[in-house]
């Protein structure tokens, strides 16, 4: 198995991170997206979409999508349950995570920590997506307030997905003292069985 992956990606992180707790060897294909290495003809011929990270099955068949890549790694483990509804909902906080989470939070840090320029029109559009990126945190600190993990009352991959981004969402700008049940839950993901940080890359 093979992760095509931008080091600094918290998307990749995700795949890395199922990986080391699943205890799983893969090759690393670093790719850097500064210098557009995942749009070249030859990258795009893997993944048209020109994004990582991307998975390449021993067979050659090649799966984009960081959350469909983690959904298909945690087939068969605890990281999934199989009860339909609690299935259901590991899926719920993951599409939650695509949708109202990773655009705002992931975004700016891109912006602060890849040396874009922030011009006015930038600036403001990173205070709009601060304010959405806020809104994602209320919505799972009230969760995490009853409850340990996002899912299943068990750490699942949606955990994963809303963990890659959250934790360093300071990164980006963001002040996370006031989530206090989303910074209790940062712990506990972190203490995890085989957990490696974002840093860690390869195996
Ligand atoms: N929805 C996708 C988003 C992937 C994505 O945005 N990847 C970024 C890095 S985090 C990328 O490859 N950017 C390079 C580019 O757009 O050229 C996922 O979850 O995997």
């Amino acid at each position: 198995m093979r992760l095509y992956d931008d080091p600094c990606s918290g998307n990749g992180y995700k795949v890395r991170l199922i990986l080391a707790l699943l205890g799983r060897a893969y090759d690393y294909v670093p790719l850097d997206i500064d210098k557009a290495e995942t749009r070249t003809p030859g990258f795009l011929a893997k993944n048209p979409n020109g994004r990582i990270p991307l998975l390449e099955l021993d067979d050659g068949r090649l799966l984009p999508e960081s959350n469909a890549i983690l959904h298909y790694l945690a087939d068969g483990t605890p990281f999934l349950p199989v009860d339909p509804f609690a299935h259901a909902q590991v899926l719920q906080w993951m599409f939650f995570e695509q949708y109202s989470h990773e655009p705002n939070i992931a975004t700016v840090r891109f912006w602060l920590t890849h040396g874009v320029e922030m011009t006015p029109w930038l600036l403001e559009a990173a205070e709009r997506k601060r304010a959405g990126g806020y809104a994602a945190l209320g919505v799972m600190d009230a969760h995490l307030s009853q409850g340990r993990f996002f899912a299943a009352d068990a750490f699942t991959i949606a955990d994963i997905a809303l963990y890659a981004y959250t934790h360093v969402a300071h990164e980006g700008g963001y002040d996370l003292s006031g989530y206090p049940a989303v910074t209790a839950w940062l712990d506990r993901v972190s203490a995890q069985p085989g957990y490696v940080p974002i840093t860690a890359v390869g195996r």
